[in-house]
C-alpha cells in the first residue's frame, strides 16, 4: 500500500471499527456500511472517496482487514472492532494447539495479574505465527512474545473464533494459559 491509501485505510479502520458516528455513518450489527452511504458521509467530512478507490484498498490491504459483500454494496472491518454498534455473529472455531500474542514488555506486569483483556475491543487478538505476533506487538514499544495454550483453553471451555483475515479472537486469555516464549 502506497502512503495515500494507508491513510483511506486508518480512515475507513476508524470509521468502520470505532467511531461510525464521527461521520454520522450507521453500521449494522454485523459490522456492514452502505458503500454509498459511507462515500457521502466521508465526503461531508473532507474525505473523497469513490467505489473503485475503495475496491482496491480491499483488494491490497497488507492485513486483508476489510470485506466488501457479495452483491458490491457494503463494506465492513472484518475484526478489531470496539464499537459498541457491532457485535459479529463469529462462528465457533476450534483453534490451533498454540496460538501466539504479542504485546509490549510495559504491559507484562498487568498482564500477569489480570490475564489478558481485550481493554476497549470486543475480542483479545491473537496470531497463529510468532512472525505475526512480533509485528503486532511492536506497534506498542518493546516486543514480547505470549506463547498461549489454546487447545487447552478450548477443551476448558473457552471460544475461540477466526476472522475472515485469520487473525484468532477469544474473549480472555487468563494467566495460567499462557507464558513468554
Ligand atoms: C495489551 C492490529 C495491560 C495487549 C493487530 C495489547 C491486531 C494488556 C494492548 C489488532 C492487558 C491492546 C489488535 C492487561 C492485554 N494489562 N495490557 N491485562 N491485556 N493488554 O491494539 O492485540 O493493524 O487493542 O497485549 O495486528 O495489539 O489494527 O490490541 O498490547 O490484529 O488491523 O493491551 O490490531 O491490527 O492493544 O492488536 P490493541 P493488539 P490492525
Amino acid at each position: 500500500m502506497d502512503k495515500v491509501d494507508t491513510k483511506i485505510s486508518k480512515f475507513l479502520s476508524y470509521v468502520l471499527r470505532h467511531q461510525p458516528e464521527s461521520i454520522g455513518l450507521m453500521l449494522d450489527s454485523e459490522g456492514w456500511a452502505d458503500i454509498g452511504t459511507l462515500i457521502k458521509c466521508a465526503s461531508k467530512h473532507g474525505k473523497r472517496l469513490n467505489p473503485t478507490l475503495i475496491e482496491n484498498i480491499v483488494d491490497s490491504n497488507d492485513k486483508k482487514r476489510f470485506a466488501i459483500s457479495e452483491d458490491q454494496k457494503r463494506i465492513r472491518a472484518v475484526q478489531g472492532h470496539s464499537t459498541k454498534l457491532v457485535d459479529i455473529g463469529y462462528q465457533e472455531k476450534i483453534p490451533p494447539v498454540i496460538l501466539y500474542h504479542g504485546t509490549a514488555t510495559r504491559f507484562l506486569d498487568s498482564i500477569f495479574k489480570q490475564g489478558l483483556v481485550a481493554g476497549t475491543r470486543h475480542y483479545v487478538h491473537l496470531s497463529a505465527d510468532q512472525s505475526t505476533a512480533t509485528k503486532v506487538g511492536q506497534r506498542h514499544g518493546k516486543v514480547v512474545i505470549l506463547k498461549i495454550e489454546a487447545q487447552l483453553m478450548y477443551e476448558q471451555g473457552f471460544k475461540f473464533h477466526q476472522a475472515d483475515n485469520g487473525v484468532w479472537l477469544t474473549k480472555s486469555v487468563p494467566v495460567e494459559y499462557m507464558c513468554i516464549i
